[in-house]
This record gives C-alpha cells, sequence and structure tokens, in this order.
C-alpha cells in the first residue's frame, strides 16, 4: 500500500471514537455534520462498515423536524474539552445548527463502495426529511434558496463575505475560547468573530431554535452542495427502485435560483438578505457550483478560478479567499487557506466540466501537501506549509480518496 494513503489511514483509526469520527482529537473532540460526510468519503475504501457506521451514527443523532445537527457530542468527552459545549446549546447531546447538505453525495460513494441496499433504504427517508427541513424550513428571502443564520452553518466560519452581516451582531462576552488552547490565534478567527458567533447562536437557541435573526444569508456554497446533494438523492431513489424525478427538478430549481439571483460579473456572491444586496467579497463558496454538472456558466466560472484572484493550477489547493484582496490572509481559518474539502469538491466540478488535466494537478498537489503537512487542517495556499491542526480527519480521508 502507498506510505501516504497508509499514514493518511492510521490518523482516521486514530480519530476513530467507536461510532464516529473527531475531526481532531483536541480542537473538535465530538462528531462534525459534514466532516462525518468527507469522513466517510475516505472510509469506505479502509472499512465500508466504518463509513456506514458513521453516517448512521450521525443521522441517529437527526432532530424530529428532519435537521441534521452540526455537531453531535461523545458524552465520554469532559465538557469543558470544547465550547460551545451541550449546556449552551441545551438541546441534549446536539448543537441547533446545521452545516453544508453533503451527506447523501457520500451515503451514495459509499453504497457504491460497497452495495449495501439495507444501509441506502435506511438513509433515503432520513435524507429525504434533511433537505425537506432545509427547503421549507430556511427559505428566508423567498427565492428558492436556503439561508443560513450563523456563519457556522456554511462550514466556513470567518469568510470575509460574513463581516458586513455580522457586523449588525452584538459582541457576546463572559465566555472562554477553548479552540486557543489548541491552535495558534494567528491562524484562528477574531475574539470579536467569536463574540458575535456566540451571541448569534445565543438568540437562536433562545427563539427555540426557530427564528431568523440578525444574520440571514444565501451563500452560494450550501445551496450548490444541496443541489448536488438532490442528484445524489435521485440516484440514490433509483437504486431503490423509486421515483426520482421530484428530486432531479428539485436541483435543477435550485440551480436556476443560483445563476438568476447569486450569479454576476462571473462569480457566485452570498446575499445578505435583511438588505437584499449581495455580498460582493470573491471566496471559495462562489466556486461549489462548479459541483454541479449542467451548470451553464461553468466556461465564465473556470475563468475566474483560474484567474488572478484563485490562480488555480498555480498554487497550492484552492485558496479560501481572493488572492488579490487586501484581507487576504494566507494563515487565518476561512480569510485566505486553502482547505483540502473544498479542493476535493472543485476537483469533482473540474472533472464535470471537462477539466482533466487541472483536476489530475489539483489532485497531485491536495496528496502531496496533505502529506507533507502531516494532514494539516488547512495549508498557505502560496508556500504549502500547514496551519490549523494536524492529523485532521477529512484532510486524511479525501486524501485516502485521491489514492483510491
Ligand atoms: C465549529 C470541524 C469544523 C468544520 C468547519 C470549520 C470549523 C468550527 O471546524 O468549525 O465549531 O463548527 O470551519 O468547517 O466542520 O472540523
Amino acid at each position: 500500500m502507498n506510505v501516504t494513503r497508509e499514514r493518511a489511514a492510521a490518523v482516521l483509526a486514530g480519530n476513530w471514537l467507536g461510532a464516529s469520527t473527531v475531526p481532531s482529537r483536541a480542537l473538535y473532540p465530538h462528531q462534525w455534520s459534514w466532516d462525518s460526510a468527507f469522513i466517510a468519503l475516505g472510509l469506505r475504501h479502509l472499512s465500508p462498515g466504518h463509513a456506514r457506521r458513521e453516517l448512521l451514527t450521525l443521522f441517529e443523532a437527526q432532530w424530529p423536524d428532519g435537521r441534521v445537527p452540526h455537531i453531535v457530542f461523545d458524552p465520554q468527552t469532559p465538557p469543558e474539552a470544547y465550547f460551545p459545549g451541550p449546556s449552551f446549546w441545551q438541546a441534549g447531546r446536539t448543537s441547533g445548527l446545521v452545516q453544508p447538505p453533503v451527506h447523501a453525495r457520500a451515503v451514495l460513494a459509499v453504497h457504491e463502495a460497497e452495495p449495501d441496499h439495507a444501509f441506502l433504504a435506511a438513509l433515503y427517508p432520513k435524507l429525504v426529511a434533511w433537505h425537506d427541513h432545509l427547503r421549507t424550513g430556511r427559505d428566508a428571502g423567498g427565492r428558492g434558496l436556503v439561508a443560513i443564520v450563523h456563519p457556522w452553518e456554511s462550514g466556513m466560519d470567518n469568510s470575509p463575505a460574513w463581516d458586513e452581516p455580522l457586523s449588525r451582531v452584538p459582541l457576546a462576552t463572559g465566555f472562554v475560547r477553548r479552540d486557543l488552547a489548541h491552535g495558534d490565534p494567528g491562524d484562528r478567527p477574531s475574539d470579536d468573530d467569536y463574540g458575535r458567533y456566540v451571541r448569534l447562536a445565543a438568540a437562536y437557541r433562545d427563539s427555540g431554535y426557530r427564528d431568523f435573526g440578525d444574520f440571514v444569508v444565501e451563500d452560494p456554497g450550501f445551496n450548490a452542495l444541496l443541489a448536488d446533494a438532490e442528484l445524489a438523492l435521485a440516484e440514490i431513489a433509483e437504486e431503490l427502485g423509486l421515483p426520482s424525478g421530484a428530486h432531479r427538478e428539485a436541483a435543477a430549481r435550485l440551480e436556476k435560483a443560483l445563476q438568476e439571483t447569486l450569479w454576476e460579473d462571473g462569480f457566485f456572491f452570498a446575499r445578505d438578505v435583511h438588505t437584499g444586496s449581495l455580498i460582493r467579497e470573491h471566496t471559495c463558496a462562489g466556486l461549489l457550483p462548479l459541483m454541479l454538472p449542467d451548470l451553464a456558466v461553468a466556461p465564465a466560472l473556470l475563468t475566474t478560478a483560474t484567474g488572478p484572484r484563485f490562480r488555480l493550477g498555480r498554487v497550492h489547493g484552492v485558496p479560501s479567499y481572493d488572492l488579490t484582496a487586501p484581507g487576504f490572509d494566507p494563515a487565518r481559518y476561512w480569510r485566505g487557506p486553502s482547505w483540502s474539502n473544498v479542493g476535493w469538491l472543485v476537483r469533482q466540478g473540474l472533472l464535470h466540466h471537462g477539466e482533466f488535466a487541472l483536476a489530475a494537478q489539483l489532485r497531485d498537489d491536495l496528496v502531496e501537501t496533505a502529506a507533507q503537512t502531516g494532514f494539516a487542517e488547512y495549508a498557505d495556499p502560496l508556500t504549502g506549509a500547514g496551519h490549523g491542526a494536524r492529523s485532521f480527519s477529512w484532510t486524511a480521508a479525501l486524501t485516502v480518496d485521491l489514492l483510491s
């Protein structure tokens, strides 16, 4: 077996809790929603049974209203290991936010690695309920797009696109950040960001996890991933001998809404639902619609991806933020560094749009950067240097997938 693949497999084995995987032993010692989907994409090659368990464990924590929580807390882990923990969320053993819906794609991929009808049949209705929850409960703008109510829901916490809507949120005080015990403050969100995250999450919690609050945003990344997930759900339905038309129609509606309402000047921007305006920051979320095979504007989006803002193919991975923006920071979390999950998703998009050479180059770079950084959480796009946690689960899992 390839040495890098073996090392990646060892990272996953070390982060396995028994029925799910932690993103990182020290920094994120519980189960995270979209992490689990990416982790399952790697685990399926090593042990399909573990991959199925990972996803089944996550969906066992699904709420009756269909939402899949962004964190499922591990009861064995001491409460002080992570903030905000269960006592903050007051929602049993989960948080009340969500993360990008990449799960249907992961479920399908796990089934493809080792066909298991019972697994698909168990998860199909849960995935339908999850997507219905987003579609019916989150269309705050009435444009047929899902709105997120917290930066954590985007999976890209301190994206520069959130600065403006977040500036309306007052700062919370009187809490202790646990993340700084495990990371360089220069690699992490700022104290002000954290104060606003906590305030916003507390307000959402106090509304019974129902009301749209101060931060309501249509994110092109989240919506593109939901459209892709509907396409995956259509394939799952077909495998099960069920009608799939409604899923394909849902994907087409999302794609149309993305193009009609978030596309401008060669890019997909987020919309601040409170002001109705687009937030004109070029972040990697705006590249994720490349995942959609029928995307009419793909050639123009590829031009932006390979142009000066992202320099795809000429830097390491996919920068999380515009390389030409004054606020670009190669080390700070979602304000510049390249993340392997985004690289993996963009590579899928390149394959869908016939960019095979660029896809192969991206794949080689993702694998090499992961191996050289000890499977870092994120990397400097200009130098390839690792930042954040090491032995990070999705970096390892997606390396396994790219090498399989
Ligand atoms: C949080 C676990 C998560 C990822 C997110 C990343 C960060 C912090 O860590 O979020 O508390 O949710 O931004 O994408 O899922 O790895």
